[in-house]
């Protein structure tokens, strides 16, 4: 097993001014940390960050579908490769540590493998996928996705609000659609594993009091687009009870969603994340209202049934209110299990290190969904402060950091000289 002093001095260092130096990379216009795919400070951070593989030692190319990716040759360049990394996009208003932690924590494990002087069989990949976030295309993890052989021509199709498709919107990245769509790895290079240092955006570890989370499954999630269709009326006018209000439907929708989040029998989250109406004037009846919401769960049976249950409760309050409804349903990703040799790999290396862990739920979706597909996929989670996340509050120590990637570096030496049964799904 190989040895690494986690206590590496350089490490808070290097840490530290990573973050600080990628979080200087934002849209000055937007709140909080924002780094959205395809704008310009996003495109700006990107040479940043292949920098910093490149001096961290790694051999630094990017893919068809924008991923960025970092070679650590290993002494077997014919045996299955080692895979980790995460993200440096962010949510609008987004914080400093969400995907970061899991590039540069990458980096920094690169880093330490190299100093400790040993050298691993496997090659090992450093990955800095694009896009992660959910986007107006409604589609997270566009770069893991494309890796994984799973963007379609259709994904490609999607407009966002001004009427740009997915396609357009890699072009004027420098990215072709139709080379991004043909970019499976699983043609390329043979995976060994798949592992990813991320911290867990919620408050469990922190109330639990501990510095590591070993992730057992990450949640599905369904999106839903519902289109609410009444008729405009002069709202001073109109009787109470003589109304086609679009937007009390989409009210009594929003707060059906919330509860069908309530009601999870084990895990379940819903949420409705915009509310928009095309009526311009104060003084109309809303006739045309679009609701944005998304319902999550480790629970695939559940999830499952999640749409027919909404789309009744919600047809059944529109129709009370002689709105029409249109739904527009979108399965962002399945329900997906992490490889139990993984996690017994993970958690062999944290109580070789000393370090205590908890088994633990990702209710956040990651690029592991569609690395799962390629190989035995894993995540290591760190605390997030007071669990907040996907806002400018977001923290992780440090030191929290520090244990990750000590964590992280164990496991791929320890991936390195195991054998793995290959991924459920290819
Ligand atoms: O939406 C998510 O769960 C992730 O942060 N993209
Ligand atoms: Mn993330
Ligand atoms: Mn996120």
């Amino acid at each position: 097993m190989l040895q690494i002093n986690n206590n590496v001095s350089g490490a808070t260092e290097r840490l530290e001014s990573g973050i600080a130096e990628l979080s200087e990379f934002r849209e000055s216009d937007r709140p909080g940390w924002t780094r959205d795919v395809f704008s310009e400070s996003y495109r700006a951070s990107r040479q940043w960050t292949a920098d910093r593989m490149r001096a961290a030692g790694l051999e630094v190319f990017t893919d068809a579908a924008g991923n960025i990716v970092g070679r650590l040759a290993g002494r077997n360049p014919n045996a299955p490769v080692l895979v980790t990394g995460s993200h440096t996009d962010t949510v609008d208003g987004g914080g400093r540590f969400d995907g970061v932690v899991g590039v540069l924590g990458a980096i920094e494990a690169v880093q330490q493998l190299r100093e400790s002087g040993q050298v691993l069989t496997r090659d090992l990949l450093v990955v800095d996928f694009l896009g992660e976030e959910s986007n107006p295309y409604g589609l997270s993890c566009l770069g893991s996705r494309a890796a994984a052989g799973e963007l379609t021509p259709a994904d490609l199709d999607r407009t966002d609000y001004r009427g740009v498709t997915l396609g357009e919107s890699f072009a004027s990245f420098g990215l072709d659609p139709a080379a991004a769509m043909a970019s499976h790895w699983a043609r390329s290079t043979p995976l060994h594993s798949y592992i990813e240092l991320h911290i867990e955006q919620g408050p469990t570890l922190e109330q639990r009091g501990l510095p590591l989370g070993i992730v057992t499954g990450i949640a599905g999630i369904e999106r839903l687009i519902a289109t609410f269709t009444g008729s405009p009326d002069h709202a001073g006018t109109r009787p109470m009870d003589d109304r086609r209000d679009a937007m009390v439907a989409a009210a009594e929708a929003v707060l059906a969603i919330r509860s069908e989040g309530c009601g999870a029998p084990n895990h379940g989250v819903a949420t409705t994340t915009r509310v928009e109406s095309e009526s311009r004037s104060p003084n109309v009846v809303p006739s045309l209202v679009r609701t944005v919401s998304e319902v999550r769960s480790v629970d695939s049976e559940w999830l499952t049934g999640v749409r027919g249950r909404l789309a009744e409760e919600i047809l059944t309050r529109a129709q009370a209110h002689g709105v029409d409804v249109e739904f527009n349903w979108s399965t962002d990703n399945e329900v997906v299990s992490a490889s139990t040799g993984v996690q017994d790999i993970a958690a062999g290396a944290a109580d070789q290190l000393g370090v205590p862990w908890m088994p633990i739920p990702s209710g956040a979706t990651h690029d592991a969904v569609h690395m799962a597909t390629l190989a035995p996929m894993g995540m290591i989670f760190v605390p997030s402060k007071a669990g907040k996340s996907h806002c400018p509050e977001e923290w992780t120590d440090t030191a929290d950091i520090a244990t990750g990637v000590g964590a992280l570096v164990s496991t791929l030496a320890a991936l390195d000289t195991t054998d793995l049964p290959p991924a459920a799904r290819n």
